[in-house]
């Protein structure tokens, strides 16, 4: 299929379908504050699973749920951030300022911060190897496509305007990856809803 859905602040759009057996669950908006003087808006993102991975996952384990009580099941984010189901969050960047040290120590901040959730303390290294893959020629202005991929076997696989610049293998960064888009406390709290309720509505097709 080539339709889009686009996210209404910035007008970006993001295809329904990605990488041909992926499928759309949600958009949103990342923000960050300045100094809490103003908020701007740093990217708009989709977040994508392999329907195959999805439709295998909602029979095996939520197939007897109606829909009412699969919508109150807490579990099921969980389910989908630990779990081996391939997914992609793409991101497109809207604000046009953006440099390599700012983005480095936002997500030292974010990816940071899950790391520890998840994983205690022992998580130094594995920050610094994700950060490592972003060297600091990479350029990304307004327009800038970065695809996070899981891949299977929990692999991340990060590409930039459609070329990979690494992958790593490894649950823990995985899940602290996606736990910004789709856990307890989200980047876009309606972003995280929508997805949802699309989770819910293919349990009914
Ligand atoms: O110009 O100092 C500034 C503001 C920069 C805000 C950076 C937020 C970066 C968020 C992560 C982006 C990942 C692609
Ligand atoms: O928004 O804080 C956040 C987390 C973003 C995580 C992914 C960042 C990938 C950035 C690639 C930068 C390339 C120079």
């Amino acid at each position: 299929s080539s339709s889009t859905v686009v996210e209404s602040k910035t007008g970006v759009s993001f295809p329904s379908v990605l990488y041909d057996s992926k499928r759309l669950l949600g958009i949103g908006l990342r923000k960050k504050s300045l100094l809490g003087l103003k908020n701007i808006d740093v990217y708009a993102f989709g977040v994508y699973a392999d329907d195959n991975d999805l439709k295998k996952f909602l029979s095996e384990k939520y197939g007897k749920l109606s829909n009412p009580e699969f919508k109150e099941n807490k579990e099921f984010n969980e389910y989908l951030i630990e779990n081996d189901i391939c997914m992609t969050v793409r991101l497109q960047i809207v604000y046009s300022k953006l440099s390599i040290r700012s983005v480095r120590s936002a997500f030292e901040e974010s990816v940071g911060s899950r790391l520890q959730k998840f994983g205690g303390s022992e998580n130094k290294d594995l920050l610094q190897r994700f950060t490592s893959q972003f060297k600091d020629e990479y350029k990304i202005p307004r327009g800038s496509l970065i695809d996070l991929s899981r891949e299977r076997g929990h692999v991340l696989c990060t590409k930039i305007d459609g070329k990979e610049v690494g992958s790593i293998q490894s649950q823990l960064l995985c899940q602290s990856i996606l736990d910004l888009y789709i856990g307890e406390d989200p980047f876009d709290r309606q972003a995280k809803e929508d997805i949802e309720h699309n989770l819910a509505s293919l349990l009914h097709q």
